[in-house]
Formats: structure tokens, C-alpha cells, sequence
């Protein structure tokens, strides 16, 4: 029987990669199969990408922007969009992809004997994998994790009668054997090297060496034998070209520089390490399904597919959300891509890259409120990439100053468009929207050092605007060309188009941009002149408005879309993570908001992860506890897969880390200038204690509630500002001095 709260555990190996459990330290990676004889771990490194940085700018872009823009206000369409295929797409098409490193292969040799007692387990507590089991009478047992602070991964094999461990073990590259050289280094020690292809391609090295207590380890070939052993540490590592100029060196030293260490000085390394972060928030829903404790991770989730409800379960997938953020992003890694950092294809799906139409920011969503702040900064430092090669983009395709990127970017922080996809390529705000969390993580932290080192970025985002909205027949400031990703609309003659003038989800976002610049600005008393020049503009941006349904409108006209199921639900980027739109401030949108939900759902709405993850955010948004958790009762039916990872279908990581910020919205928000406690607690949640969520001013807050009324309330600030409190009609305001906890009572409690 397992913790429930803090593992996911099963009875059977993984039969495949959707049901190995994901182990990583932000750079390093691996998926664990925990089979008996042939153990896989499946292997990535963030920085493993296929090619090197390219010009991809459309060449012929400026020179046809102004007829672009003529046909569009003109309502030819379809001459717009196929022009707009040729001059405006990138050149080529496409940016690069991820690769897998490869794969680690333990071959055990074991007796015949019968085999007995399997289980294996993913126990977030500590970050470790654990795959044990006997064969007669020894029990074996592998304890797989990988370690931030020394950089490798850590397999250690331990059985429980002497001299019984021998294997042979080798390192792979994907069927295709994508690789150049696997070589014996010395007797215990393996090296593969390879090169990913393409134009100034990536070269990588794995390394993987053996430390075996009694028997002995030698090597065959390109094996690695180990024979007879009591106990057995291997010790990985991988590094690219990308960071380093001698990865090979890099490699072996890691691995060097790590044995030095007993396993037992590893481990503790590593939990030390992760504890300080994933310690920080504790979710306790009430232990309600104590009766199901040996029902294995598949079953319950299976449970909950056929009805059930599971508590524990939404709490595991909670804190499994935070576990997976802490490791596929961490200080120095790359951001967490479409599949975080676990990626097994060549080729994989959307290339496993960084999409910034909706999903990389989701990725991004738990930072914050999760109290896993400094986990955001990977996704900053790729900011800046995207920031100089935006500059040239925006330059050469728009005539305009600042910079900007579209809907997807890579490891070079590309911004030329992706695809030649009219509802999605040729969309100028992914930079935008990215430079928003900028802007989030000071509110959240208060870090005006931060501030005043993301302000540049934040005016260089926002400058873009000033120089590419145009001045429509009414006098609003519009983007064009642009689309709502990635929805098509119907016009009254029943044409269809994409490509369109000032989508509503672009004048959100610009609206947001420039608040951030302007209260930005007024922090650091700098840069007056371009704050009133903002303030200006944002003024002319088109508001928010009603249509023919009661929706909010998706464009400048109220248009029908093609879709009304559609996934991405753009025009509510307002509600969440916006913050234009909000029951308290803006009855009447919201009222409208719910209406846009309720009809994207009754048309099939939310079928991928991502996109039921995001109805949950913005049913919190709406204080519907109630529909949010069957929203997340959805997620786990519809889009879960057996080892937890978000199914869009395929894996994609944004629904874990999109659904984690969603259970947390609903017991505090903070985005009206307010910590509102319970705001949207689903009225099945009757008991329950949450510690450590964090709200903007720098506050950490712990609540616990019962009979789904709030018990127990206590504030810590880490900054000294001012705070007001939300509890169901109750406002509380009051200074705080930083370091100080403030408990509070509300008459209803
Ligand atoms: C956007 C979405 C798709 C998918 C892809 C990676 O294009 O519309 O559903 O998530 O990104």
C-alpha cells in the first residue's frame, strides 16, 4: 500500500512510453519502463535538437504587408490569405525540432525462478522512481532518480541476498540507431556520441558508468557486465554542444566530479535539493477513498473513467503538476516544451517545441501561484533569445520597431511564422503574451530588481504595438494581419476566412502589454513619455464586446466561427490569465463569458488537454466551483493517460501543468488587487487544507476549510505590502511587516 497524496504506483510494468514514469532534473530526463528483464529508461536532454539557428524571415514580407492589409479591409479574403501564404510565411516553413537522447538498456540476468511481489512507483516526495520485485526467494529492488545538484542520473540496484545482481547494459538511439559511436571508455564506462544533423547540427554525448559493490564490472564490445554484484550505483550524464564546447569533457567530468560521491551522499543531494521546492505547497482534499489505498495509480484513474470520484486522486494530479514543473525546468535548462522534456520520437508530435499560441505559457501557469517562482526564470532567459531575433523580425516582415514572434519558437528562439497554416501562422503575438510573465512574476514576487532588468524587454514587446496597429475607419487601433488562433469565421455571404483585422483575444493582450508597461513604469519612475504615449493608445485598442448570442465577441465583427466546439478559447484570454474581466468589476462580461464557455462546451468544447485545462482556469475565473471540478473531473476521464500525463491526445505536458494552476485558482486568487480565499471551492470539497499557495504582493497563504466553509486562514508576507482580504462578502485590509504571519477570523468562521 502507497502514500496516496504524494505517488502514483502500479502492479505491472509499463507495457509502453505512456505508462513509464517521468524522472528529471529541468535538463536531464528520462522515462522508466521498470521492466524485470530488460529495464528501459528512455533518455532526454533539453538541448538535443535537430539543426542549428537560421534566417527563416520572408524576404518578400514588407514589400506586400500594405496590400496584405488592403485586401483584408477590403473583405477579399481569399486573395489576402494566399498572398499572405507566399510573403509572409517563414522560409522554410518549419522550425527545429527535439530529439530524444536515446535510451539506457539494463539486461538483467536473472535465475528462472518464479517472479513475485512486482510493484513500481513514481514517489513525488522525493523525486524517485522504485521498481521492485523477487525472483525465488531475493528481492530485487532499482531506485532511479535524477539529481539537480549533481547533474546525472542516479540508477541504483540493490537486491536482497549477496552477490545477486548481474546484467549487461548499453546505451541506444531510437530504432533508427541514430548515432555515430558507442565505445568502452575504461573497464566500467561508456560513451555515445552523435550529431543530430542539419546545418551546424547539435553534437551530443551520454556517458553512463558502472560502481559495483563486490563481483566485478568490465566491458564487452560497447556492454557494460556486471556480474555477481551486491549493489550496483550507474551514473549518467549527457551534454551538448549547445552549453558547452567539449561536451564529451563535460560529460565524463559530471560523471567524475558525481562518483566521488556514495549513493547515499547522491540521494540525499537530490532530496535535499527537491524537497526545498516541492515541500513548499502541501493539498490535502480529505482522505475520503481510504478504502481503495491498494488500488494501484491505473485502477483509481480507471475508477474515476467510470464515474468515481477520487479526492486523492485530484490531489496526486495537483502536486504530480508541481513535481513535473520542478523537474522539466529549472535554473539553466531550457523552458518546458510541448512534452515538458520527455520526448521519445525523432520526429515528434508539433516537434515537441515551445507553442506560444497557448501552451508554453500554460506550461508556465503553476509558477507562480504553486510557490515554484524561481522555475519560471528558464522561460525569461528564452525571452531574451526570442527578443533579438524578434527585433530582426519585426523589422523585416513589419516595418516596425521593437521586436515580436508568432505562434511558435525553439530552442534558437526563432520568430518567423511556423507552418504554412492560415488559422495559425501569421499571428504577431506570441512575444507578447510571453513577456506577460514578466510582468506576473513581480506581482507575484515583488522583485523590483527583476523589474527593472524585464523592463526593457517589457517596452521593446509593447514598442512593437505602437508601430504595427493601424488606425480602422472608427478610429480603434487594430492588428492586421492576424488571426484567432486557431478558429475560422463564417461571413454573412457564408465565405470563410482566417485571416482577419484586430481578433478580440490581440486587442487583450495588447491591453495587458501596456498595463504592464505603464504600472511598470510608474514602479520605477522611469520613462514618462512612453507611458502617456500608452496610455493613449490603450485607450483606442476595441474593448471586449457582446455578440448576437451573448458571447463575447472572437473578432472586431460578430461573426459565427466554423467551429463553436472549438479548442482554443482565445477571446476569453481576458478572463484567465487576463484579468480585464472579472464577476466583481465586470458583471456584464463576465456574464457574457459564461455564455462563450457554456457554447464552446455544448459544441465539444475542451477535447484536448489543454484546452479543458484552460475551462477550468476560467470557470474559477467565473467562481463556478461546481462546473470547474467536473471540468477536472473531465480532464481525468478524458484526457489522462495511465501514468498521469495529459493526453491531447498525443502526451502533451500544458493539461498537468494547465489543470495544477486550476485546482489552486480555485481556492485563492489574487489577480483583482485582493487575496480572495475559496473563491470558487467546489462544494464536493467539503474538507480540506491547503498550505504554501502564493499570492501576488508577496504573500504565501494557508488555508483549511470544513463543511466547505473556511476554518482556518493565515497570511505570511514576504515583502511588507499592504494586503486585503477576500472571504465571501468580508473584506479584511491590512499593513504588513515582511517576515510576519497575520491569522485571520472571519465572522463566518
Ligand atoms: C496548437 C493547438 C493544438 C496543439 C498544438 C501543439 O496549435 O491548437 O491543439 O496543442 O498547438
Amino acid at each position: 500500500m502507497q502514500d496516496l497524496n504524494t505517488g502514483l504506483w502500479y502492479k505491472q510494468p509499463a507495457n509502453d512510453w505512456n505508462e513509464a514514469l517521468p524522472i528529471g532534473n529541468g535538463r536531464l530526463g528520462g522515462m522508466v519502463f521498470g521492466r524485470v528483464h530488460k529495464e528501459r529508461v528512455q533518455l532526454n536532454e533539453d538541448s538535443v535538437w535537430y539543426g542549428g539557428p537560421r534566417d527563416r524571415n520572408n524576404p518578400d514580407a514588407l514589400e506586400h504587408l500594405p496590400q496584405i492589409r488592403k485586401l483584408l479591409a477590403d473583405g477579399r479574403l481569399k486573395e489576402a490569405e494566399d498572398l499572405a501564404a507566399l510573403t509572409l510565411t517563414g522560409t522554410p516553413e518549419t522550425q527545429r525540432h527535439y530529439e530524444p537522447l536515446g535510451d539506457l538498456l539494463i539486461n538483467m540476468k536473472h535465475d528462472d525462478s518464479d517472479l513475485s511481489n512486482y510493484s513500481r512507483e513514481l514517489d513525488l516526495d522525493h523525486a524517485i522512481t522504485r521498481v521492485q520485485y523477487s525472483i525465488g526467494n531475493t528481492g530485487f529492488k532499482r531506485e532511479i532518480f535524477t539529481s539537480y545538484p549533481d547533474q546525472v542520473m542516479v540508477i541504483r540496484l540493490t537486491a536482497t541476498r549477496a552477490n545477486a545482481i548481474s546484467f549487461q547494459t548499453l546505451l541506444d538511439r531510437a530504432e533508427a540507431r541514430n548515432y555515430d559511436e558507442l565505445d568502452a571508455l575504461s573497464n566500467n564506462s561508456l560513451v555515445m556520441r552523435g550529431e543530430t544533423g542539419g546545418k551546424d547540427g547539435i553534437v551530443f554525448r551520454g556517458a553512463v558508468k558502472a560502481i559495483a559493490e563486490n563481483g566485478s564490472v568490465k566491458t564487452l564490445g560497447n556492454h557494460l557486465i556486471v556480474d555477481k554484484a551486491n549493489a550496483v550505483t550507474l551514473i549518467l550524464s549527457a551534454a551538448t554542444s549547445y552549453r558547452y564546447e567539449d561536451p564529451e569533457q563535460q560529460c565524463l567530468k559530471t560523471i567524475e566530479k558525481a562518483s566521488v560521491n556514495t549513493y547515499q551522499e547522491l540521494l540525499q543531494n537530490h532530496i535535499e535539493d527537491y524537497q526545498k521546492l516541492f515541500k513548499r505547497v502541501t493539498l490535502n482534499l480529505g482522505d475520503d477513498n481510504k478504502e481503495d489505498a491498494d488500488l494501484a495509480t491505473d485502477e483509481r484513474l480507471d475508477l474515476v473513467k467510470e464515474g468515481n470520484e477520487d479526492l486523492s486522486l485530484v490531489s496526486t494530479y495537483f502536486q504530480f503538476g508541481r513535481y513535473l514543473l520542478i523537474s522539466s525546468s529549472r535554473p539553466n535548462s531550457l523552458p518546458a516544451t510541448l512534452q515538458g522534456i520527455w520526448n521519445e520520437q525523432m520526429l515528434p508530435p508539433w516537434d515537441s517545441k515551445f507553442t506560444i499560441n497557448i501552451n508554453a505559457q500554460m506550461n508556465y501557469w503553476p509558477a507562480e501561484i504553486c510557490n515554484l517562482s524561481e522555475l519560471h526564470h528558464p522561460l525569461f532567459e528564452h525571452i531574451e533569445k526570442i527578443k533579438t531575433n524578434g527585433k530582426k523580425t519585426a523589422e523585416s516582415m513589419y516595418g516596425c520597431r521593437g521586436f515580436t514572434a508568432h505562434h511558435n519558437t525553439d530552442i534558437w528562439g526563432d520568430t518567423a511564422p511556423q507552418d504554412i497554416y492560415m488559422p495559425a501562422s501569421i499571428w504577431p503575438m506570441g512575444a507578447a503574451w510571453l513577456c506577460l510573465h514578466l510582468w506576473e512574476h513581480f506581482e507575484f514576487t515583488r522583485d523590483v530588481k527583476f523589474l527593472d532588468d524585464s523592463y526593457d524587454t517589457l517596452k521593446e514587446a509593447a514598442l512593437f504595438f505602437v508601430d504595427f496597429l493601424i488606425e480602422n475607419e472608427e478610429g480603434l487601433l487594430i492588428t492586421t494581419p492576424s488571426v484567432s488562433p486557431e478558429n475560422t469565421y463564417i461571413l454573412p455571404n457564408g465565405e470563410k476566412g482566417t485571416l482577419c483585422e484586430g481578433p478580440s483575444m490581440d486587442s487583450q493582450i495588447i491591453f495587458a502589454l501596456f498595463t504592464s508597461c505603464i504600472e511598470a513604469s510608474e514602479i520605477l519612475d522611469i520613462d514618462q513619455t512612453f507611458r502617456e504615449q500608452l496610455l493613449e493608445l490603450r485607450d483606442k485598442l476595441p474593448k471586449p464586446k457582446i455578440g448576437k448570442h451573448g458571447q463575447i465577441q472572437e473578432w472586431l465583427e460578430d461573426y459565427d466561427e466554423e467551429e463553436p466546439g472549438h479548442r482554443h478559447i482565445s477571446h476569453l484570454f481576458a478572463l484567465y490569465p487576463g484579468k480585464q474581466m472579472s464577476p466583481n468589476h465586470t458583471p456584464e462580461l463576465t456574464e457574457a463569458a459564461k455564455v462563450t464557455l457554456e457554447r464552446r462546451l455544448q459544441s465539444g468544447g475542451g477535447h484536448t488537454g489543454w484546452s479543458r485545462a484552460w475551462i477550468i482556469n476560467m470557470w474559477a475565473r467565473l467562481q463556478e466551483g461546481e462546473l470547474a471540478y467536473q471540468n477536472i473531473l473531465e480532464l481525468l476521464k478524458s484526457s489522462t493517460l495511465p501514468n498521469l500525463f495529459d493526453n491531447h491526445p498525443p502526451f502533451q505536458i500544458d493539461g498537468n501543468f494547465g489543470g495544477t494552476a486550476g485546482i489552486a485558482e480555485l481556492l485563492l486568487q489574487s489577480h483583482n488587487g485582493e487575496l480572495h480565499l475559496l473563491p470558487a471551492l467546489p462544494k464536493q470539497w467539503t474538507t480540506g487544507k491547503v498550505t504554501g499557495l502564493k499570492a501576488r504582493g508577496g504573500f504565501e497563504v494557508d488555508l483549511s476549510w470544513d463543511k466547505g466553509e473556511l476554518k482556518e486562514a493565515v497570511i505570511h508576507s514576504l515583502e511588507g505590502e499592504k494586503c486585503v482580504v477576500l472571504y465571501n462578502n468580508e473584506r479584511k485590509e491590512f499593513e504588513t511587516i515582511a517576515g510576519q504571519t497575520y491569522p485571520l477570523t472571519f465572522s463566518e468562521n
